[in-house]
């Protein structure tokens, strides 16, 4: 069987290095001619565990080739570029998609399946992919073809493990094209799949990362009203989640990632009536200003001004021991420290760049100089932080701002925790 896979990016390429590897001929598609060379040089960006050596191999046995030309010699057409939020509508911008149905639209033959994966709003599948797809094939779907939603569910860490190990959910625009996406799914993914229709397959993904969306801004509500009434939220949430029916997720300086940012907005598109999606995205999104607040707060009470001060952010990458940056909240509060006058700095031992910025590779080099430290990412070499050489590096009276519940008090800092009141 030989499988196309449109779109090589964070789960695009690791998608196709797994067909390859489950025995497929796979020929990876994507536009970006700079991006295919560092692919076939085994240079990705993506440091998942075991990712690298997969590739390596894929590429040497030669089942996987990529290119910027479509071709008709596929079975199966997986599509799975990304799909963006438009931030000034909080709108779903589906161009990149549309573009690839296009061209894919263009190759199909009688026959083929179609599945594609990127997160959509409720009836994208059905309503705009499956038209272009006709149209510019000229076939038939259902009779000539056949299409299926399948969402994508790994977790960015662990995805290599989670792309084989994780269920699926199958929507098919019909019981054919659900049953034939099945059988090509089974030929790598251990957990169990599902099968339903297009439309509920792309709401239930909607729901999965909406879930975690308006947890996480619950728990930092929760960190908020902790402040106010001087509990340790951290404490008080370890306690309520020994009640076996309750879940609640950790508050932090705001919600970064692809996903996260953007799915919530893409449920609610054709529902203006939302309320808790819509106040839940509103809460995470204004994290970033309650971080500046409290370190605004801490300056202040050792004498010191945050325009004139210097403030060094720990971690680029939006979670913890991984190297993507993208909606990273410590880069939010870097911007609002800049933007308020401060002189600020960002470590990251694992980002190389975002949106310019190279953050500043060795920790101790920093931290010289700064007032406050402010950690943003739970990377684990934060856990193991010489703080008595920190010290001697800082300003006087230092501060050190802990959004992710990391560290202990470390000797002569002043540590204001959030959600610790
Ligand atoms: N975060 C918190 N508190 C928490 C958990 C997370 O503040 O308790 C923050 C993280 O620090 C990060 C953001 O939320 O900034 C998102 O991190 P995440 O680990 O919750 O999720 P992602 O965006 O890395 O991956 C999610 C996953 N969805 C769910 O767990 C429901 C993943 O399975 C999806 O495949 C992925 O979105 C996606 O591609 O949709």
């Amino acid at each position: 069987m030989r499988v196309t896979v449109v779109g090589l990016g964070y789960i695009g390429l690791p998608t196709s290095v797994i067909l390859a590897s489950a025995g497929m001929n796979v020929y990876g598609y994507d536009v970006r001619e700079e991006h295919l060379n560092n692919i076939r040089q085994g240079r990705t960006g993506i440091t998942e565990k075991g990712f690298s050596e997969k590739l390596k191999e894929v590429l040497d046995k030669g089942l996987l080739t990529v290119g910027n030309t479509l071709d008709g010699g596929s079975d199966v057409y997986l599509i799975v570029v990304s799909t963006s939020l438009d931030k000034e509508k909080n709108e779903m911008d589906i161009r990149a998609l549309t573009e690839a149905s296009y061209d894919v639209g263009r190759v199909i033959k009688r026959g083929d399946l179609v599945i594609v994966e990127s997160t959509v709003c409720v009836g994208t599948t059905e309503g705009i992919i499956k038209p272009i797809l006709e149209k510019t094939s000229g076939l038939s779907c259902r009779k000539d073809f056949y299409l299926a939603f399948c969402p994508e569910r790994v977790l960015p860490g662990d995805l290599i493990r989670e792309l084989i190990s994780n269920d699926r959910i199958i929507g098919g625009v019909d019981r054919t094209s659900s049953e034939l996406a099945k059988g090509f799914y089974e030929k790598f993914v251990q957990g169990k799949i599902y099968l339903t229709d297009a439309r509920t397959a792309e709401m239930a993904k909607l729901i999965e990362n909406t879930y975690r969306a308006v947890n996480i801004a619950l728990a930092n509500e929760l960190a908020l009203i902790a402040e106010h009434t001087g509990v340790d939220v951290h404490e008080a949430i370890r306690l309520a989640n020994t009640h076996p029916r309750v879940h609640v997720h950790n508050p932090g300086p705001g919600v970064g990632g692809y996903c996260l940012t953007k799915d919530p907005w893409f449920l609610i598109q054709n529902f203006k009536g939302s309320r808790i999606i819509r106040d839940a995205m509103r809460i995470n999104a204004e994290m970033p200003d309650h971080v500046i607040a409290i370190t605004e707060r801490g300056l202040k009470r050792l004498g010191k001004m945050l325009s004139t001060s210097r403030v060094c952010v720990l971690g680029l990458a939006y979670k913890g021991n991984i190297s993507d940056p993208r909606e990273s909240p410590g880069y939010e509060i870097y911007l609002r420290l800049k933007m308020m006058g401060a002189d600020a700095v960002i470590h990251d031992p694992l980002v190389n760049e975002y949106m310019g910025y190279s953050p500043v590779k060795d920790v101790y080099e920093a931290v010289k100089g700064c007032d406050a430290v402010i950690l943003a990412t739970e990377h684990d070499c934060y856990l193991t932080l010489d703080w008595e050489r920190i010290k001697k590096l800082m300003n006087p009276d230092p501060l050190v701002i802990d959004t992710k519940n990391m560290i202990r008090q470390p000797p002569g800092f002043y540590v204001k925790k959030l959600g610790a009141g």
